[in-house]
């Protein structure tokens, strides 16, 4: 496209566009402050009297309600000596509360949620690389827990092993260390597969294979034991059971299922970790963290059986459960 002589002098565009977010954020600060309902009840008000009912500065308000003008979203009257502001037709049809056409709920969404999601744009567009750090730091932690949850159970009569999202590889390396007899198979989506292989897992460790799957809708290889490391603590209630219950049905009789999550006390006194992951579970996943209990009854409806529950008194605890 052809650019002009003066728009390469003075990028008009480009300004509008750095300012965008002023524009926004006074727009959304002027509905949520109630601007707009205020001026809808009262007409015309001077923005010292606007200040006083809103509770705000008049310094402040008396530069919101000028910007306000600038954006054609009030306007602005003389009247005996005195600045009188008032609604324009769109800002009384879509930015009050208690129009039928209001558009307020979508403004204080995007200025509550959506304005604060944006400030982690760039990395969520380098997603490649938060993916990698995000794997980095699913791994890590079984540096310092890996060998107590998979030897909290002797799993020696289990020979081969699938890891449902089995992620980096750190539980299937952790069990073909414990278990001399053991192949493990890391199942994961591909993508997530495809940086295993990259960053984490050899292709000497021939006792280490990969299948790519969505643990929801693909069969689930056969195996003799079933891992599940900080999976069922992501999903919902329904979620789990649709899980387990896919499990179960791949499973022969015998077979195990072991669940290797972060318990919460019987009586809620803690531990606060677990407390505070579920927490950080409610604001990145749908899932939470839970009871032994609670881990017991999905297994149960799920159709395992004799459930057994080992703490390590590390971070992640261990539930066993047979078809
Ligand atoms: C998940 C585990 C984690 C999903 C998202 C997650 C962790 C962080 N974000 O299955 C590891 C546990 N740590 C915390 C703070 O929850």
């Amino acid at each position: 496209m052809e650019l002009s002589k003066q728009e390469l002098e003075y990028p008009q565009k480009l300004l509008n566009y750095m300012d965008g977010f002023l524009i926004s954020k006074t727009m959304f600060a002027a509905c949520e402050l109630g601007v707009f309902d205020l001026l809808e009840n009262e007409g015309a008000l001077p923005s010292n009297a606007v200040a006083e009912r809103l509770g705000t500065s008049t310094d402040g308000m008396d530069r919101l309600l000028t910007a306000c003008v600038g954006l054609q979203l009030l306007q602005v009257k003389q009247h005996q000596g005195e600045v009188l502001y008032s609604n324009t037709d769109l800002s009384q049809v879509y930015l009050t509360k208690a129009s039928p056409r209001t558009l307020y709920y979508s403004m204080a969404y995007y200025s509550q949620t959506i304005y604060h999601c944006f400030a982690f744009l760039n990395d969520a567009v380098r997603s490649e690389e938060e993916m990698l750090k995000f794997m980095q730091l699913m791994n890590s932690i079984w540096n310092i827990c890996g060998k107590d949850v998979v030897v909290a159970f002797d799993l020696s009569i289990f020979t081969h092993i699938v890891d449902l999202g089995g992620c980096t590889g750190a539980i299937a390396k952790e069990c073909i260390s414990a278990y001399p007899q053991s192949t493990v198979t890391i199942y994961d989506l591909p993508k997530v597969l495809e940086m295993a292989r990259n960053h984490f897992v050899s292709p000497h460790e021939k006792r280490i294979t990969f299948h790519e799957g969505d643990f929801f809708k693909d069969p689930i290889p056969d195996a003799d034991l079933y891992i599940l490391a900080r999976i069922i603590h992501d999903w919902t209630e329904d979620k789990c059971l649709k899980l387990l219950n896919r499990v179960n049905k791949t499973c022969k009789p015998g077979s195990g299922v072991l669940l290797i999550e972060a318990l919460l006390n019987e009586d809620r006194t803690g531990p606060v970790t677990a407390q505070l992951y579920s927490l950080n579970m409610l604001v990145q996943t749908e899932g939470k963290e839970r009871m032994a209990s609670e881990y017991i009854n999905l297994l149960e409806s799920a159709g395992f059986k004799d459930v057994q529950v080992q703490r390590t008194g590390k971070i992640y605890d261990v539930i066993l459960g047979r078809k």
